[in-house]
């Protein structure tokens, strides 16, 4: 019995059950067998029945027992006694809180408009279409979430070339694969086996990266830039092509605007000119340039945030997608597939939903302006959210008009470049509620906090490519008084009286609602704990754009924005993918870059870590305590570091302390440091307004900074 328990066998003699759930740490919603006896969790593994993640779990995944019985879970409702940031609260029962919410966001809906209340998710994704749905049900246009800084400026990138948002590569039917940034070994760990697969059958891999990454070490070409100047690269390339005559003529001919004035900027940007921006040898941008041209058919496998990151971001992520329309890789096996527009919560999943109904109650004209949208037009035009790197900037002002109200799930201030400017901004508001599982430096500031429950104690609907699908049952009741997300939204939608039938008739309904053109319905759904095969999923064939054409201005692949030169006098945007440097490079402000000699990236993923969830843990903490900045040795050795030493990085902005982490993945040049650090915030040390014009999305990855040892730690920053 001890061996059995020690072992933790499930069965009559240790009475321990295995229950099949999913991860809530990241958007991969990998599957788990969940040993749980008498209603607490003993051990989580990986499940085998799920496809995607076959039984493995990464370093995050893995710790999620640390996670959810983690002292710093938020236990009732609570509602501030103290000032601001005190974190002052007392206990609170859940219907005088949500009376609480209702009321307030009725006063606000009387006294300044609908639109006054802003509707927030972080980084969490799967309750986003019902509080969507309730933001528009009650008149604000002011939804919007974590991805007003993570994959919405590539999908726009994608959709001022093509139309379409992002596509799938087809990375098992293609001959080579463009990496243009991503790397999942560190971020998507159920996507590699199918990487590994395909490059143990011959797939040519070229990565473009900063560092040398697992997928560079993998890779026939590693073309390792200087961050921020991927238009530049990109344009090469494209020079290359066009004048080697590798491009796909017929495509671009049938299909295509605007190539001919692309043909004549391109000339620009020599292989040789461009090695002096990029620091990539000329010979290897040709050689990319023809490897990607010529084997066929090749795939282009983008990411959803270090290219756009940067004050150039979308432009420079257009170029890199011109290499797509310029060699006819579009809508092709092998090359990047078109999936259906309308699916469930960002994964294609072999079926189409009515998601898109469901959360737009009200069209964008029935309501005012949303936040943002005269900074950032064509944001608001491709994109169905306000854009949240306006928030703090619009309550600060008040124009043109007053936000005074957030109901918030997940929010972290230290998300925003400026986060003390977005935490001054906060406190403006006449009322905040946030909604976590975790007492968070940003939840202290709220006027109520709401304990939110895991995925584990919760139902929730988890979709994975290759046509699998899950919703889950709660393997524990609800920890002390939390309550799932989606509780907590029907229930205010009640206490909100808004007329509206599938709010009023719940959760489960409204997944019936959204999911009625799948086929699939909760109860169905219900007798497969472990997930099913999606029945007679879609079949995706290819150019589609034969017969329906490009859904952009001139119905045809834009080399040329139409939409972006429609705002070429109000904002200076620029039909062609114009490539431009950072804002802050030796470029374009070598005055500062004497004095802030780095280039300074910040938030490349490192694995153990997710944002602000996994510090907490001991054993993903375990793989790095402290805050640590990545330092070429080269650099290192310059600065009389070595590992471990106390380094101060500073942009005149402000500073941060860290330790100095010596690894040669990084380059000369370049200092890499992780986001989110409670107690070394990088987000301090960047303008509010160092956004991208198009997108405004922050240059979190091009900045310049200094860096020095610290010579006496505790006598100079012992207040750290
Ligand atoms: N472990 C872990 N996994 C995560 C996350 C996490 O925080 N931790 N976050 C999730 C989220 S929200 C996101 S958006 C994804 C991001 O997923 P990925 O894009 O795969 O990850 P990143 O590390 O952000 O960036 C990928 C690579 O881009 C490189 N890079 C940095 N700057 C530039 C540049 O200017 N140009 C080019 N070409 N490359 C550059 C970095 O060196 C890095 O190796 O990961 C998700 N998965
Ligand atoms: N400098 C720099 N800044 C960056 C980036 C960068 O690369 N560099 N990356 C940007 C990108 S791509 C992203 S995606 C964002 C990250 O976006 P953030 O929103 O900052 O991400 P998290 O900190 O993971 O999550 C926010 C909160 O959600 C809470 N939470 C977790 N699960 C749940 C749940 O089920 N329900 C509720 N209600 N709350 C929950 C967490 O406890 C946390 O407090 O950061 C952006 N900021
Ligand atoms: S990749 Fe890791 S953190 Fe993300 S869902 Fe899977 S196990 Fe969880
Ligand atoms: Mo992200």
């Amino acid at each position: 019995m001890t061996g059995l328990w020690q072992s933790k066998i499930p069965g009559g003699e240790t009475g321990i059950e295995v229950r099949k759930s999913v991860c809530g740490i990241c958007d991969n919603v990998c599957g788990m067998d969940v040993y749980v006896k008498d209603s607490k969790i003993v051990k989580i593994e990986g499940s085998k029945d799920n496809p995607y993640n076959a039984g493995t779990l990464c370093a995050k995944g893995a710790a999620t027992r640390q996670y959810v019985y983690h002292e710093d879970r938020i236990k009732t409702p609570l509602k501030r006694v103290g000032p601001r940031g005190s974190g002052k609260f007392t206990a609170i029962s859940w219907d005088e809180a949500l009376d609480e919410v209702a009321e307030k966001l009725k006063q606000a809906k009387v006294q300044y408009g609908p639109e006054s209340v802003v509707f927030f998710v972080g980084f969490s994704k799967w309750m986003r279409p019902f509080l969507q749905r309730l933001a528009h049900a009650f008149g604000s246009p002011n939804y919007c979430t974590e991805s007003s800084t993570c994959f919405k400026a590539m999908d726009m990138a994608w959709k001022l070339l093509f139309g379409y948002g992002r596509t799938r590569p087809d990375i098992k039917n293609a001959q080579c694969l463009l990496v243009w940034s991503a790397n999942p070994f560190h971020t998507n760990t159920p996507a590699v086996r199918g990487l590994l697969d395909a490059k143990e059958k011959g797939l040519k891999i070229i990565a473009v990266d900063p560092r040398y990454t697992p997928v560079a070490a993998r890779a026939d070409l590693h073309l390792q830039l200087k961050p921020g100047t991927d238009g530049a690269l990109a344009l090469a390339m494209a020079h290359v092509i066009i004048n080697e005559g590798l491009y796909d003529r017929a495509f671009i001919s049938d299909h295509t605007y605007g190539f001919e004035e692309f043909r004549e900027y391109v000339q620009n940007f020599s292989p040789e000119k461009v090695a002096t921006i990029t620091a990539v040898p000329a010979g290897k941008i040709v050689a990319a340039a023809r490897l990607y041209a010529t084997t066929k058919p090749a795939a282009f496998m983008p990411s959803a945030a270090p290219v756009v990151h940067h004050t150039n971001g979308v432009q420079n992520y257009r170029a890199a997608l011109a290499l797509v329309a310029l060699t006819g890789n579009y809508d092709v096996y092998g090359g990047n597939r078109v999936t259906p527009a309308d699916i469930y919560l960002y994964t294609y999943a072999g079926f189409v939903t009515r998601k898109h109904d469901y959360c737009q109650v009200k069209t964008w004209e029935e309501m005012p302006p949303r936040l943002g949208q005269e900074k950032f037009p064509v944001w608001s035009r491709l994109v169905d959210e306000a854009q949240a790197m306006h928030l703090p900037w619009q309550i600060q002002t008040q124009k043109p008009y007053p936000l005074k109200t957030m109901l918030a799930f997940g929010i972290n201030h230290r998300m925003w470049p400026d986060s003390d400017f977005m935490l001054d901004s906060l406190q403006k508001l006449d009322f905040f509620v946030d909604v976590d599982l975790f007492m968070t430096d940003s939840a202290k500031y709220a006027d109520i906090i709401l304990p939110a429950s895991s995925s584990l104690e919760r139902s929730e609907l988890g979709c994975y490519p290759d046509n699998y699908v899950i919703y889950t049952q709660p393997v524990i009741t609800p920890l002390y008084d939390s309550r799932p997300d989606t509780d907590i939204i029907f229930d205010l939608a009640k206490r909100l009286t808004l007329n509206d039938t599938l709010l009023a008739s719940g959760y489960e309904a409204s997944l019936d609602w959204i999911l009625v053109p799948s086929g699939l319905t909760v109860e169905e759904l219900k007798k497969h704990p472990a997930g099913m095969p999606v029945p007679h999923p879609i079949k995706l064939g290819e150019r589609k754009y034969l017969e329906e054409g490009f859904p952009t201005p001139s119905g045809k692949v834009e080399f040329k924005s139409v939409l972006l030169e429609q705002y070429a006098s109000s904002h200076g945007y620029k039909g062609l993918p114009v490539y431009e440097p950072p804002k802050y490079s030796l470029q374009a402000t070598p005055d500062l870059a004497a004095r802030y000699p780095y280039i300074f990236n910040t938030g490349s993923r490192l694995p153990m870590f997710i944002h602000s969830r996994t510090f907490r843990l001991s054993w993903t903490r375990s793989l790095r305590r402290e805050p640590a900045a990545d330092l070429n040795p080269l650099d290192a050795q310059q600065l009389g570091i070595t590992q471990d030493d106390r380094i101060k990085l500073s942009t005149p902005q402000g500073f941060i302390v860290v330790q100095a982490n010596l690894t040669a993945t990084v380059q000369p040049g370049v200092v890499h440091m992780y986001h989110a650090y409670p107690q070394a915030d990088v987000n301090t040390l960047i303008e509010a307004d160092y956004l991208d014009p198009i997108s405004g999305f922050p240059g979190f990855k091009s900045l310049l900074c200094a860096v020095e040892k610290v010579k006496d730690y505790y006598q100079e920053y012992s207040k750290y």
